[in-house]
């Protein structure tokens, strides 16, 4: 659960700046926390670095909290993080997105100062999520490469927490809710650490109480409930107490949004309403910062969505910050929400590097350690994420080589696991280019189609005729082998800012306009569409590589949030739209 103060719970926020270490040796380097290390230094020692790097900083604990239960919590150490109190190891976590905890209790005292040191791991491997390969220079460097195209920042992007509990407390909520007519129903467990008296109250947005219970779990009933609706939010709060006879002795308040999210033939509906995405996917990507969360940035990137009439993302490819997901919650933004399995594909770079590709899955290559790693991913994530109401959709992996022999056996259990994990929300993966209606494996396994290509970019470049035709053909043929709802989760082209041309001339501004527009008269003469997400939001660093100049330039935004021309024919677009299916014939006339 994310560390929050109440009534009985206080909270330490251990941002700010910690001492940097690449060996533990010398610390005359201060870090920011949270931001990725690579961009802060001028130093391409710190920013190659593969391996381990060291963040510490002194911490006293507030002399109040004796008696109390004292955690530390960070929220991103990507991709491998270890918590030392003083010399103590205390907590080991491998997943670069997800947080993890340490209970530092027997470690340290009320009003006592300690030395944390938090070391941070980003090699990726075989058996990591995602992948990677490091390889060994000639003059003995170690190299990291990786099957995806963004920069693989490290360190800890996201804050790290000191908080107290009681002894005994709540461990976890989960809240699942329906609509019955105007009543909300509430269904809700609680986990407490020991086993107590649970007594839970649901307050509406005025903190009135509209509903009461006993007990760690059950139904509850709101009469006359104000659904949460995207682009009209409204949160509930679920107040949890843990009592000894009359006492709190916890107190954690849960808020959470009462709406319904479900498939039905060819539409994806939430409330009952068909929905109609439109939208991006994302990237937390900013100059200096890498991945670090910066609120700044979050509530920019959600104005500049409510502007070009965005009314969802998805999180490629990594869960996002807690504190995107909550305003989210409170905006009225709808999330497809990602796990950070991307490129589990090794065609992919066959494809590019003309090396002869081996198979993706097999023992040596993607096999059952990986899987486990996944599966503790998808795990981690719903875990984190199962109470908002903004996530209408699990996507469980990133173009996947679904195509290839072995990928059923290696998806199968993972949707599985998924639908135990929730089964209340449907499940997807993204489907690369080489993966059509014809040769996929496993799409019949889920609830929507996303499909991510480039026709017109990486295939019949600066040719939208061609790419016109390949595209509707595609895109018929698996809406007419599934018969599911089918949304495009990529399309875009790479876009120099103040680069124009009359032709059709792929890098400029017209270009970029006019790719979008082939899409979408493409996209508006299929039924079975439910919903478009540009790649990207904004343009965003990658790793070294002949495609890219200066990162992945197919942002409708620059890297600082600048509109491309091609953002305002999307607003033009999307804002009448407002989460309903374009007419039929509308893309005729764009
Ligand atoms: C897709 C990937 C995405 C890339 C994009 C691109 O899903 O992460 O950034 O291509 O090449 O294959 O721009």
């Amino acid at each position: 659960m994310k560390p929050r103060s109440t009534a009985t719970r206080e909270l330490v926020n251990l941002d700010g700046l910690w001492r940097f270490s690449l060996d533990r040796d010398r610390w005359d380097l201060e870090a920011a926390v949270p931001a990725s290390y690579n961009d802060l230094f001028v130093d391409s020692a710190i920013r190659d670095h593969v391996g381990w790097v060291w963040y510490q900083r002194q911490v006293r604990v507030p002399r109040g909290w004796s008696g109390e239960d004292i955690i530390l919590r960070v929220d991103a150490a990507t991709h491998q993080g270890r918590i030392y109190v003083d010399d103590v190891l205390v907590a080991e976590h491998v997943g670069g997105y997800t947080p993890f905890e340490a209970d530092i209790t027997a470690h340290v005292s009320a009003g006592q100062e300690f030395r944390l040191t938090i070391g941070v791991n980003n090699e990726l491997t075989n058996t990591t999520i995602p992948p990677g390969t490091i390889t060994v220079t000639q003059d003995g460097r170690r190299r990291q490469t990786y099957l995806h195209d963004f920069y693989n920042y490290a360190g800890l992007a996201r804050s790290v927490w000191l908080y107290s509990v009681p002894a005994v407390h709540v461990q976890d909520i989960t809240v699942v809710t329906g609509l019955d007519a105007s009543t909300g129903t509430v269904e809700y467990a609680v986990r407490t650490s020991a086993p107590a008296p649970v007594r839970v109250r649901v307050l509406d947005a005025t903190g009135t109480e509209v509903a009461a219970a006993d007990g760690a779990g059950g139904t509850l009933r709101i009469p006359d409930v104000t659904p949460w609706r995207p682009g009209a939010a409204y949160l509930y709060d679920l107040l949890v107490e843990v009592l000894d006879g009359d006492r709190v002795v916890d107190s954690y308040t849960e808020p959470f949004g009462v709406r319904t999210v479900a498939v039905r033939g060819t539409e994806f509906l939430i409330n009952g309403e068909p929905f109609y995405f439109t939208g991006f996917g994302k990237h937390e990507d900013t100059p200096v910062r890498g991945k670090g969360h910066d609120n700044a940035y979050l509530v920019h990137d959600f104005q500049l969505m409510d502007w070009i009439g965005a009314n969802s993302f998805r999180t490629s490819h990594y869960p996002y910050a807690e504190e995107v997901m909550e305003f989210a919650d409170r905006h009225g933004i709808v999330v497809i929400d990602e796990t950070a399995a991307v490129g589990l594909n090794l065609a992919v770079q066959g494809g590019l590097t003309g090396v002869p590709p081996q198979p993706t899955f097999s023992p040596e290559t993607f096999g059952e350690a990986t899987r486990d790693a996944h599966a503790q991913a998808i795990r981690e994530l719903i875990a984190r994420d199962k109470n908002h109401p903004s996530v209408v959709m699990w996507c469980i992996a990133n173009e996947p080589s679904s195509h290839e022999d072995g990928a059923r056996e290696y998806f199968e259990p993972l949707v599985e696991l998924t639908r135990k994990l929730d089964p209340t929300r449907p499940v997807c993966y993204a489907a690369v280019i080489f993966a059509t209606h014809e040769n996929d494996r496993i799409a019949d396994l889920f609830d929507v189609l996303c499909i991510n290509r480039y026709y017109g970019w990486y295939v019949a470049t600066g040719d939208l005729a061609t790419a016109e035709m390949y595209l509707e053909h595609d895109l018929r043929g698996w809406a007419a082998r599934h018969g599911k709802p089918i949304m495009m989760s990529e399309y875009g082209a790479d876009t120099m800012p103040g680069l124009h041309a009359v032709w059709d001339t792929p890098w400029t501004e017209e270009y970029q306009q006019a790719y979008l527009e082939m899409n979408h008269r493409v996209f508006d003469r299929i039924d079975a569409f439910i919903g478009e997400h540009v790649w990207n939001f904004a343009d965003f660093q990658t790793s070294h590589g002949i495609h890219r100049v200066d990162g992945n330039k197919k942002g409708v935004f620059t890297r600082d949030r600048r509109p491309k021309a091609a953002a305002h024919a999307l607003r033009a677009r999307w804002k009448p739209l407002a989460g309903r299916k374009p007419p039929r014939d509308l893309g005729r006339d764009t």
